[in-house]
C-alpha cells in the first residue's frame, strides 16, 4: 500500500501528496504539448475520510463483489474498477459521492484526487479521449464575408466531433476543461485547423484559428507544433489569423500580450473574439491593439435598437481611425445586415451568410448565389441551427 503520511494526520498528508503531483504534471504539460500519450491507469484509490463512509463504501465494494484491498481509510481497487466506480456511483447518496475521493495510481505515481462524482463524469466523457486518441475530430469553416464586395474574406475553423452524434464546438471546449486537457487539446486543435484549411485553402482569403491564451505558456515552445504543421501546408503566415477567445478570463494581459507580439513578429495576423461580451474586452482592444475585432452576437443581435446602433458606428468610427477591422458576428437577418452596413461595417459572419461547414466557401460561388438567391439560401446542407457557435472554438 502506498503509504500516505503518519498516523493523525492522514487526510491532510494524503491531500498535500496528490497536490505535490499535480504540480510536477502540470509542470510536464509543456512536454505533452505536440503529442498525446495513450496512458492507462493500473488501478485506482477510493479515500474515504471518516468511519461511517468507510463502512459504506466496504459493504458496497463486497456486495458487488470487487475485490480490493483496504488499509486504513484508503481502498485500492484494481482490476474492474470502471465497474466498481459506476456501481458506487449508483448505490452512494449524493452528499457521499461527494466525499469519496477518487484517485488514479499509474506505476510510483497518483494522478488527481477528484469527488467520485467528478471522476463519474469524467468517465461520461470517455468519448473525449478516445477521440483524441483516434485524431476523429474534424474542422468545419465558415466564412467571414466582405458584405459590401459580396465576397469571401476568410473563413474560421470550427472543431467538430462526429461520433455517434454531432459535437459542438462549446461542448467539446466544455470537456477539454472538465478532464483538465485544455492545453493538450488547444495545440491539437490549432494543428488539425492548420491541416484541414491547409487541404482547402483558397488564395486570396484568409483562415482564422482559434486559440486560448491560457494554454500557451511560452509561445515559442507552444507554438512549434503549429508552425511545423503548417510548413507541410501551402499557408503563409500572412494568411493566418489568430483569434484569442476566452481573453476575458486572463488575468495576466502582459502574458497575452507577449503571445500577440510572438505572432505579429512572425507575420501572423491576430484577431480579438467575442469584443462586447466580456466586462473588459474594450481595455483588452485598447491595449492589445488587435487587427481584427470581433464584435459579440450579442452586440449584434440588438444592433436595431438605438443605442446598441450608437455602440457599432463609434466602434467602427475609432477602429477606422487605429486600422482595426471590426468584424460583426452573428449576423442572422437581412434587417440586421442593412444596419451594420449603414454603421460602416463590411466584414461580417453568421448564419445568414452560411453556416459552419466541411468544406469552405468559394467566393465564386458565394458572389452567383448572393445575386441569384440571397445570402441565407446558400449553405442549407450544412449544420442546423441552434448548434451556437459562440463558443465554438479550437477551441
Ligand atoms: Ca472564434
Amino acid at each position: 500500500m502506498i503509504p500516505y503520511g503518519p498516523a493523525g494526520n492522514k487526510a491532510k498528508s494524503f491531500e498535500q501528496r496528490i497536490d505535490t503531483q499535480r504540480k510536477m504534471d502540470d509542470k510536464q504539460n509543456c512536454l505533452l504539448c505536440s503529442r498525446y500519450q495513450d496512458c492507462h491507469d493500473d488501478s485506482i484509490l477510493l479515500f474515504a475520510q471518516t468511519p461511517i463512509l468507510r463502512r459504506i463504501v466496504k459493504s458496497h465494494l463486497a456486495e458487488m463483489q470487487v475485490s480490493f484491498q483496504a488499509e486504513g481509510d484508503l481502498f485500492r481497487v484494481e482490476s474492474g474498477y470502471v465497474q466498481a466506480l459506476k456501481g458506487l456511483r449508483q448505490r452512494l447518496s449524493e452528499p457521499e459521492r461527494q466525499d469519496l475521493r477518487v484517485s488514479r495510481e499509474r506505476g510510483p505515481r497518483i494522478m488527481g484526487a477528484g469527488s467520485l462524482e467528478e471522476y463519474a463524469r469524467r468517465l461520461d466523457t470517455e468519448w473525449f479521449d478516445t477521440s483524441l486518441q483516434n485524431d476523429a475530430f474534424t474542422i468545419y469553416f465558415q466564412p467571414i464575408v466582405d458584405a459590401a464586395a459580396q465576397s469571401v474574406f476568410a473563413h474560421e475553423c470550427l472543431i467538430r466531433l462526429i461520433a455517434d452524434r454531432m459535437y459542438s464546438g462549446g461542448e467539446i471546449l466544455d470537456t477539454a476543461m472538465s478532464r483538465g486537457s485544455v492545453h493538450l487539446f488547444d495545440s491539437y486543435a490549432r494543428q488539425l485547423s492548420v491541416r484541414k484549411s491547409g487541404q482547402q485553402f483558397i488564395p486570396g482569403t484568409k483562415v482564422f484559428i482559434n486559440f486560448m491564451p491560457s494554454s500557451i505558456y511560452d509561445p515559442v515552445f507552444c507554438m512549434a507544433s503549429t508552425l511545423q504543421a503548417m510548413a507541410e501546408t501551402p499557408l503563409k503566415p500572412s494568411d493566418v489569423v489568430f483569434e484569442v477567445v476566452e481573453s476575458e478570463k486572463t488575468h495576466d494581459v502582459r502574458h497575452l500580450r507577449r503571445i500577440c507580439e510572438y505572432y505579429r513578429n512572425e507575420g501572423f495576423g491576430f484577431a480579438l473574439d467575442d469584443v462586447g461580451s466580456g466586462s473588459n474586452s474594450l481595455q483588452m482592444v485598447c491595449d492589445l491593439k488587435p487587427d481584427y475585432v470581433k464584435l459579440d452576437k450579442s452586440i449584434i443581435s440588438r444592433v436595431s435598437e438605438p443605442m446598441y446602433r450608437t455602440v457599432v458606428e463609434k466602434l467602427a468610427e475609432f477602429a477606422g481611425e487605429y486600422g482595426l477591422h471590426v468584424i460583426a458576428e452573428g449576423v442572422e437577418t437581412a434587417a440586421t445586415l442593412e444596419v451594420l452596413q449603414s454603421s460602416g461595417i463590411r466584414l461580417m459572419q453568421g448564419y445568414y451568410f452560411a453556416k459552419p461547414a466541411p468544406e469552405m466557401t468559394s467566393p465564386d460561388t458565394f458572389r452567383a448565389a448572393s445575386a441569384e438567391t440571397g445570402p441565407g439560401k446558400r449553405r442549407e446542407n450544412s449544420e442546423s441551427r441552434g448548434t451556437s457557435d459562440a463558443r465554438a472554438v479550437s477551441a
